[in-house]
C-alpha cells in the first residue's frame, strides 16, 4: 500500500532542530553537502523545512522521471524571491526566468525559436568561434610576457571576460572588446555585479527579502546595487542596438544577433524583450566560465585523458575540412567531458518543480502543489547511480551505460535552461581552441571543493599552468 505524505522521513516536523543542524554545518555555503548528508541519513526521499519553504527531496533517476511527468503545461520552479522583489521594487518586468503561467509560455515559445532551436546553432558558431580564436591569441600574449614560456594563473577572471564576450556577441551581434588589453570599466563592473548578485541572493533564500528591505539591511542594499549595475549595462547595450536598427534596418546579409532578430520579429513587446535579453546576458557569465574552469582543472589532473581528447579534436579538425558545425558533431569525448564536469560540479545544486497532480515517489503519496526537489549534486555523486562517482570519466557518457534521467545539468523539458545551446557551443569551442594550442598542468594536486553562492563555485582559487604545445 502507498504510504501517506506525513510518514516521509526528515526533520520537517522540527524546524528548530533543522535550523540548528543547518547552522552547525555552516549550511548557507554547504547546502549541497547537507543534502548529501540527508540522503545518507533518511534514504532516497526526505521532507524538509528550511527557512520559509517546505519541500520533498529526491535523488533517483526513476523518481525524476515521475516528477517531470507531473510538471504540467506551465512548469514552475522554486521562486527566487530576491529576484522578483528587486523587479517589483524597481518596477521592471519579469523576463522568462521569473515569469509563470501563460505569460511565461508565450514568451518562451518565441525565445526558443531564436535562442535554442537547432536552426540557430549554425548562426552562433561563427560568432563564438571568433571569440575562441581571440582568447587563444590573448593567452599566447600572456605566455610571451611572462618570459618563461608558460603562464601560471587563476584563469577565472579571464574566463568571465570570455563568457561575457561570447554571450554578448551572440545577443548583440557585436563585440564588446573584453579580450583587448584595456577593457571598458563598465563591462568589468557588470561582471562584478553578477557575482555580487548571486552572492547576496543565497542568504535571502532563508530570510524574506521584503523583511530585509523594510529593515534597511545591507544585504538587500547590496543586492539592489548589483541588479542596478546589471540592468544599467544591459540597457546601454540594448539601446545601442535598437538605435542602430532604426537608422539602418537590417539588410538580411549577415546574422544580426538574438536581440535584433527579436526586435524585427515583432512578436514580443520591447519591454518583454529587454527583460529576457537582460536575463540572458546576466545568466551567460558565471555559469559557463565556472564550468570551463572546472573542466580545465579536471583535465590538468588527468593528463592522459587530456591527450585523448586533444587527439579526438585534431582528428575532427582534419575530417571536417574547415566546417566547424560539422566538427562539433565529431567530438563525443569532449562533450562527455563537459557532462562529466557538470555531474561532479553542477551549476545548480537541485532542480525543483511544483507538481500539478498527485504522484507516488518511493511508495509515498505526494499531493499536487508540493515543491519537489531533485538533488542534482547528490545524484551526481551517488555510487548507486554512477559507479565510482569520484572518478572523472567522460567515457561513461559515450559508451552504452543507461543515461535515463541522469543527464540533467541543464534541467529538463520545456522549462530547461534557455541558454543551453549557447552554453554548450561556447564551451565546446573554447575547449577545442585551447586544447589545440596549449597543455594544462596543475602544480599541486589538491582537491578543490564547491561552495554554494546560489550557484556552486570552487571554494578557493584554482591555479593552472598553461604551456604552448
Ligand atoms: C535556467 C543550468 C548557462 C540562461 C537554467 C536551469 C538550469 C540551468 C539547471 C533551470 C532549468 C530547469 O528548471 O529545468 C545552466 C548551466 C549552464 C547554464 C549548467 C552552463 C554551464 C546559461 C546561459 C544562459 C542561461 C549561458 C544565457 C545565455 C538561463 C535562463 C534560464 C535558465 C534564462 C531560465 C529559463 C526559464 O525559466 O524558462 N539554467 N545554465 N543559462 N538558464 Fe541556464
Ligand atoms: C539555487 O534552493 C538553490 O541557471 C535554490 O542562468 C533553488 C534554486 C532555484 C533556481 C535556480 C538556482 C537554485 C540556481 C541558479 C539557477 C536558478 C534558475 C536559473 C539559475 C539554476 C538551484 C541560472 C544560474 C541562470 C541565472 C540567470 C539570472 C542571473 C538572470
Amino acid at each position: 500500500a502507498v504510504r501517506p505524505f506525513n510518514e516521509i522521513p526528515g526533520q520537517w516536523k522540527n524546524s528548530v532542530a533543522n535550523l540548528y543542524t543547518f547552522w552547525r554545518m555552516d549550511g548557507l555555503r554547504n547546502i549541497h553537502r547537507i543534502m548529501m548528508h540527508n540522503f545518507n541519513m533518511y534514504g532516497p526521499i526526505y521532507r524538509e523545512k528550511v527557512g520559509y519553504y517546505e519541500s520533498v527531496n529526491i535523488i533517483k533517476p526513476e523518481d525524476a522521471a515521475v516528477l517531470f511527468k507531473a510538471e504540467g503545461h506551465y512548469p514552475k520552479r522554486l521562486r527566487v524571491e530576491a529576484w522578483t522583489s528587486y523587479r517589483d521594487y524597481r518596477n521592471r518586468k519579469y523576463g522568462v526566468l521569473l515569469k509563470d503561467g501563460e505569460d511565461w509560455k508565450s514568451n518562451r515559445i518565441v525565445l526558443n525559436k531564436e535562442v535554442i532551436s537547432p536552426k540557430v546553432q549554425g548562426n552562433f558558431v561563427p560568432l563564438l568561434d571568433e571569440v575562441g580564436h581571440d582568447f587563444v591569441a590573448r593567452v599566447y600574449k600572456k605566455i610571451e610576457r611572462s618570459g618563461q614560456n608558460e603562464w601560471t594563473t587563476d584563469l577565472s577572471h579571464e574566463l568571465f571576460k570570455y563568457a561575457l564576450e561570447s554571450v554578448s556577441h551572440v545577443l548583440y551581434g557585436e563585440r564588446l572588446g573584453l579580450l583587448l588589453d584595456y577593457i571598458d570599466p563598465d563591462a568589468q563592473h557588470f561582471i562584478d555585479c553578477i557575482t555580487l548578485m548571486f552572492k547576496t541572493t543565497s542568504p535571502m533564500l532563508y530570510l524574506p527579502p521584503a523583511l530585509l528591505r523594510h529593515t534597511g539591511a545591507k544585504i538587500w542594499k547590496d543586492h539592489v546595487d548589483a541588479w542596478d549595475g546589471i540592468f544599467n549595462q544591459a540597457d546601454r547595450c540594448i539601446q545601442s542596438i535598437y538605435r542602430q536598427l532604426r537608422k539602418n534596418p537590417d539588410d538580411g546579409e549577415k546574422y544580426p544577433g538574438v536581440l535584433a532578430s527579436l526586435l524585427m520579429l515583432d512578436k514580443l513587446s520591447i519591454e518583454d524583450i529587454k527583460a529576457s535579453v537582460t536575463e540572458l546576458m546576466a545568466g551567460g557569465v558565471d555559469t559557463t566560465s565556472i564550468t570551463l574552469l572546472w573542466t580545465l582543472y579536471e583535465l590538468a589532473r588527468h593528463p592522459d585523458l587530456q591527450e585523448e581528447i586533444r587527439a579526438e579534436i585534431l582528428a575532427a579538425r582534419i575530417a571536417s575540412k574547415g566546417d566547424v558545425v560539422q566538427m562539433l558533431k565529431m567530438v563525443p569525448l569532449l562533450k562527455g567531458a563537459l557532462k562529466e564536469t557538470l555531474r561532479l560540479h553542477p551549476v545548480a545544486v537541485s532542480l525543483q518543480r511544483y507538481i500539478t497532480e498527485d504522484i507516488v515517489l518511493q511508495n509515498y503519496h505526494i499531493p499536487a502543489g508540493t515543491l519537489v526537489q531533485l538533488g542534482l549534486y547528490a545524484m551526481g555523486r551517488d555510487h548507486r547511480i554512477f559507479p565510482h562517482p569520484e572518478q572523472y570519466r567522460p567515457s561513461r557518457w559515450v559508451r552504452s551505460q543507461s543515461h535515463y534521467f541522469r543527464s540533467l545539468s541543464f534541467g529538463f523539458g520545456p522549462r530547461q535552461c534557455l541558454g543551453r545551446r549557447i552554453a554548450e557551443t561556447e564551451m565546446q569551442l573554447f575547449l577545442i581552441h585551447m586544447l589545440e594550442n596549449f597543455r594544462f598542468e596543475k602544480k599541486r594536486q589538491v582537491e578543490v571543493r564547491s561552495t554554494f553562492e546560489l550557484i556552486l563555485l570552487p571554494e578557493k582559487p584554482i591555479m593552472l599552468t598553461i604551456k604552448p604545445l
